[in-house]
């Protein structure tokens, strides 16, 4: 094979070992540690169902719904065809004073999943997007209704809201922030809920800490309600490390917020459609907020595509001018793009077919069993749950934070699984398709790196 390769290609795979024909100079990787990865690259090359395979025929069992997104699997029939069909009938259609069918047609039923209430979708082409404008709806709603003072946005410590500038301003997590320090002006946030001395090991909801929400108070107090626009959270925070809210705080940031005119934002990019044993968050929790942002599943992570969902009086809000008028100023060019549109369908369909909006419910007591098996396992010192999202805390190796974590992550992708970490967690986040035997494998495996990584 290597004879028809050209000289330049041959010097790529001599950089990149294994590798002969796919040069990998040019292509700068998304928070990735290049170099590093470069010389040790891990391409995959195929999915179905639970699996991944890699370039090299190796099968690797996802443990993380590839990036938290392909909630029913890969490769599911009603998706790939949705897709191939839309691909050859319409390619694209514009988006501003145009539309297609299928753009219809998906927010339809996004609503229908959505908690009550919750009956307008706005589309956008990634869950950083849906943040951006869920942000800019709040601060446009309050102006359109002569509150034009509520500018200032709250988000909390150890939030991720994505990476566009209003995301890393709201959001909490530092290395994201540091490099690009000045971020919005008018920007706050309320303390985390991250409490392991009285939670650690904690099976679903931690019981303490409904009183951390009173932070809100604090800032209210600071800044005066007047002059604040939106408070955003996700219900369960994911990317920095599973944290699972305590009972009764998201009702008592809810009652907050309420009381002072503040709206209210769940970020549910990853806990939207299906991840905690409902659709929404908002339904598992019992907690309405004024908008959701989601992406990730909604399109099973098939194609790019984000939405804001949105109370209908919020949205009744805008609709007060003059109907020649344009109501609200902003929109992407593939907002609503036909080819996610379709892939949204689809995987709405699977996910009605098969009962995956619920089906974390199900496997929550067995996945919970098992992953806080691992409870006394070397370095482990906490285990955090909720529907089929684990989170699993080792103690950093001394001096090198996040190393050991990484290690187990290098080692389980040796033997065939894929997971994620932040920090020093282990988050497991699989598919929502999976078998008991699938959890009971993906922990023994996990337990077997965790002593490896002593
Ligand atoms: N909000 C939340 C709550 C998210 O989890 C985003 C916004 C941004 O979505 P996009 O589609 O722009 O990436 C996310 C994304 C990780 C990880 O390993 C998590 C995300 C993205 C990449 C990595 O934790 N979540
Ligand atoms: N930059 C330029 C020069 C553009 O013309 C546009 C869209 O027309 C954008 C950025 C925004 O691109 P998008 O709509 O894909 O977010």
């Amino acid at each position: 094979m290597n004879k028809a390769v050209d000289p330049a290609l041959l010097h790529a795979a001599e950089a990149t070992g294994s590798h002969p024909g796919v040069k990998m100079d040019a292509y700068w990787m998304p928070f990735t540690a290049n170099r590093q990865f470069k010389k040790a690259p891990r391409l995959l090359a195929r999915a179905e169902g639970m699996y991944y395979w890699d370039d090299q025929g190796r099968q690797i069992l996802d443990g993380v719904a590839g990036l938290w997104c392909v909630n029913a699997g890969h490769a599911r029939p009603r998706i790939v065809q949705a897709i191939q069909q839309q691909a050859a009938e319409l390619d694209y259609a514009p988006p501003f004073q145009m539309a297609h069918p299928k753009a219809f047609e998906l927010a339809e039923r996004v609503v229908q999943v959505a908690p009550t209430g919750m009956t307008k979708v706005f589309f956008t082409n990634s869950g950083s997007e849906a943040v951006e404008t869920a942000l800019k709806m709040a601060l446009a709603y309050h102006r359109v209704r002569g509150e034009g003072t509520r500018t200032r946005l709250i988000g909390r410590e150890r939030g991720y809201h994505g990476v566009n500038f209003g995301g890393i301003s709201v959001g909490g997590m530092v290395a994201n922030r540091k490099t690009f320090a000045s971020g919005l002006p008018g920007i706050d946030h309320i303390r985390h809920t991250h409490e392991p001395a009285r939670n650690a090991f904690s099976v679903g909801q931690p019981v303490h800490g409904a009183e951390i929400a009173d932070d809100l108070e604090r800032l209210v107090a600071l800044h005066d309600a007047s002059n604040i626009a939106a408070v955003i959270v996700e219900p369960v925070a994911g990317s920095t490390g599973v944290l699972v809210p305590p009972v009764g705080y998201l009702q008592r940031l809810r009652e907050i917020c309420t009381r002072h005119g503040i709206l209210l934002i769940f970020d549910e990019v990853i806990t939207g459609f299906g991840r905690t044993g409902q659709p929404f968050a908002t339904q598992t929790f019992g907690v309405m907020p004024d908008m959701i942002t989601c992406a990730k599943g909604i399109t099973n992570g098939c194609a790019p595509m984000g939405a804001v969902l949105v109370r209908q009086e919020i949205h009744d809000a805008f609709m007060t001018g003059p109907e020649h008028l344009i109501e609200f100023f902003h929109g992407y060019t593939y907002s609503a793009h036909p080819l996610a549109c379709a892939a949204g369908i689809g995987t709405l369909d699977t996910y009605a077919e098969e009962g995956l909006l619920t089906r974390a419910g199900e496997m929550e007591g067995y996945f919970a069993a098992a992953v806080h098996s691992l409870k006394g396992e070397p370095n482990v010192i906490d285990i955090r749950n909720i529907g089929l999202v684990g989170g699993i805390e080792l103690a950093p190796l001394p001096g090198e934070p996040t190393k050991r974590a990484f290690n187990v992550f290098l080692d389980l992708y040796e033997k065939g699984l894929l997971v994620r970490t932040t920090g020093d967690t282990v988050a497991l986040s699989p598919p929502l398709i999976i078998e008991r035997g699938q959890v009971d494998q993906i922990v023994d495996m996990l337990r077997g790196a965790i002593r490896r990584a002593a």
